[in-house]
């Protein structure tokens, strides 16, 4: 494909679709896609993404319309995405962590007419009488041809393509096999706008709320060419693997769009990221070229006893690091254990993907890189004002794959989008040699392995607990120098006498049952009382 580099070099009316339909000149029949059950090469790809497409259409989907995607990843989740592509309707994946509540908030501002669930988390997803959302047909992968509903109040199509109207009490379940079965495998591109958006991808705020980010077709292509091969280098020969899923945009662009943008394949694991033995059974039984990953995850693998030595990582030509600041340890560690060279870049779900990277064989460690062409970047003080070389300042970005908005946030909007220039809410310096360096957020936002956790909801899930009096959550630093929640708990009058072990464990365990364990305090403090401003509001930043 002809390298495109801005917006306007793309056609006006460009369908993103191309990234997979190039493939079929000249490599149709190389495997696209690598699972643990099946591989697919390009051409089975594309066909189902058309069945999936008439499917979609089938329903009665219109472009502008959204899809949600609620799977592991799977081949599915891409013939899903592309299959939206294709017919111009918005994909949204969604993260497969999420409570009930959350998942319901999603769908629900993303207005999805269609879900396409895995049988294993469709009992969360379906919606409640409080929880009512806009779903008409819920698609089921991996239930076999008689799924029922969890929820007892959905209905079950009994054939193929069944497009019946949405029936009282809750939607149409489908069988995804069923649903596509009949389908024709061709299918006619959507004439979208390279503008249309394409993605929507919720990320979270500062109170656990999620922001709704959409990027239109030309931010895949463009990011694709100006990270994906102008930084990263990527090429046909490259199999990509990536332990940050799809539903994060950055595994969807490194683990699909930008794999394939080349004609390059990828290796989809829909396991836990935290079982690092499984992920390096993967790399050892795939042989991918190019490893994608968080820093809590390259750290959990250099846990792994002797793992160099008990799995073979011979085929790495490089690993990404982005999510979290990478600390420099942990580069050289990886680097002496593997020989393999990480690149730490940061991206965001509001540009998509990585902005600001380090580069094969100019790496500084502990540094971000430098922007990547294509981006501008300048460090600010809150007036607006260049800080000075070397002080910390607010990193500003303007590119072209920018978001607009957070979808019904326009406040947040206007705070975040700054006409050409976006506020990554990031504090960051610059050294003498143009590197730069993240120091912290300018929020109370925390990254934990690569997530987003807001103090906010911790503090409100711990104060639900009977012997807290109130709380505060912040970011302190583990072994590896990789930031974790630490709660300081204040306890109530009559529970001051169980302060200890035994209390801080179970406030851990309230935690874990009420939200996504990666949210959990690693550990609690309990102190007598916490730091407030005169208008009683917790002073984090002196607990840090
Ligand atoms: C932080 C980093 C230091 C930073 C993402 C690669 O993480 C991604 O997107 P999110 O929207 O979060 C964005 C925020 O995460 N961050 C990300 N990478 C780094 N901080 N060093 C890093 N290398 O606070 C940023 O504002 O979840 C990462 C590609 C695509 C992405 N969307």
């Amino acid at each position: 494909m002809k390298p495109h580099r801005r917006a306007a070099d793309l056609a006006l009316r460009y369908n993103a679709i191309s990234i997979l339909e190039h493939n079929l000149e000249d490599r149709a029949d190389k495997t696209a896609v690598l699972t643990p059950d099946r591989d697919s090469t390009f051409r089975n790809v594309s066909d189902e993404v058309n069945r999936v497409g008439n499917a979609l259409l089938g329903v009665g989907l219109q472009p502008g319309e959204s899809v949600a995607i609620l799977l592991p990843d799977t081949t599915e989740w891409a013939t899903t995405f592309f299959a939206c592509l294709k017919t111009g309707t918005v994909a949204v994946g969604i993260n497969t962590l999420l409570t009930p509540r959350e998942l319901a908030q999603i769908l629900r501002e993303s207005r999805a007419r269609v879900l396409v669930v895995h049988h294993t988390l469709l009992a969360g997803a379906l919606p409640s009488p409080e929880d009512p959302s806009f779903v008409e047909h819920v698609v089921v992968v991996g239930g076999g041809a008689h799924t029922t509903a969890g929820g007892g109040q959905a209905n079950t199509a009994t054939s193929a393509g069944t497009a019946t109207a949405p029936t009282i009490g809750g939607p149409t379940i489908h069988d995804w096999v069923t649903w596509i079965a009949d389908e024709p495998s061709t299918l006619e591109a959507t004439d979208t706008h390279r503008e249309d958006f394409a993605t929507l991808n919720f990320s979270s705020g500062t109170t656990g709320e999620p922001k709704g980010i959409y990027h239109t077709h030309a931010d895949l292509a463009l990011t694709a060419q100006l990270w994906g091969v102008d930084v990263l280098g990527l090429q046909a020969d490259d199999l990509t693997f990536s332990v940050a899923k799809l539903f994060f945009a950055y595994g969807l662009g490194g683990n699909l769009v930008f794999p394939w943008y080349v004609g390059g394949s990828a290796v989809l694991y829909s396991g836990s990221p935290r079982v690092a033995t499984d992920v390096l059974g993967v790399i050892d039984r795939f042989k991918p070229t190019i490893l994608f990953n968080a820093p809590t995850g390259y750290a959990s693998i250099l846990a792994v006893e002797a793992f160099s030595e008990r799995y073979d990582l011979s085929s790495l030509r490089l690993g990404v690091s982005a999510g979290e600041a990478l600390p420099a340890p942990l580069w050289h560690r990886f680097k002496e254990q593997t020989g393999v060279e990480l690149l730490d870049g940061i991206g965001s779900t509001e540009n998509f993907h990585i902005f600001v990277s380090n580069r094969p064989g100019d790496v500084r460690p502990g540094s971000s890189g430098k922007p990547v062409a294509g981006y501008e970047c300048r460090i600010v003080d809150t007036e607006g004002k260049a800080v000075s070389p070397g002080k910390v300042g607010n990193l500003h970005v303007k590119g072209e794959t920018a978001a607009l908005f957070y979808l019904h946030d326009s406040e947040r909007s206007r705070q975040t989008f700054l006409g050409e220039w976006l506020n990554t809410g990031d504090k960051y310096t610059v050294d003498e040699d143009g590197y730069y360096w993240h120091a912290g957020r300018s929020d109370d936002m925390l990254k934990v392995g690569g997530i987003w956790v807001s103090p906010v909801e911790v503090e409100s899930v711990l104060v639900e607990h009977e012997s807290v009096l109130e709380c505060a959550v912040v970011g302190a630093v583990d072994d590896a120098e990789l930031v974790k929640p630490k709660a300081l708990v204040v306890l109530k009058e009559g529970s001051r006498d169980a302060a200890g072990d035994k209390l801080a464990q179970e406030l851990i365990d309230h935690c874990v049952e009420r939200m996504a364990a990666y949210k959990r305090p690693r550990w609690v403090e309990f102190v007598d009382e916490l730091p407030k401003t005169a208008t009683g509001k917790i002073q984090r930043y002196r607990l840090r």
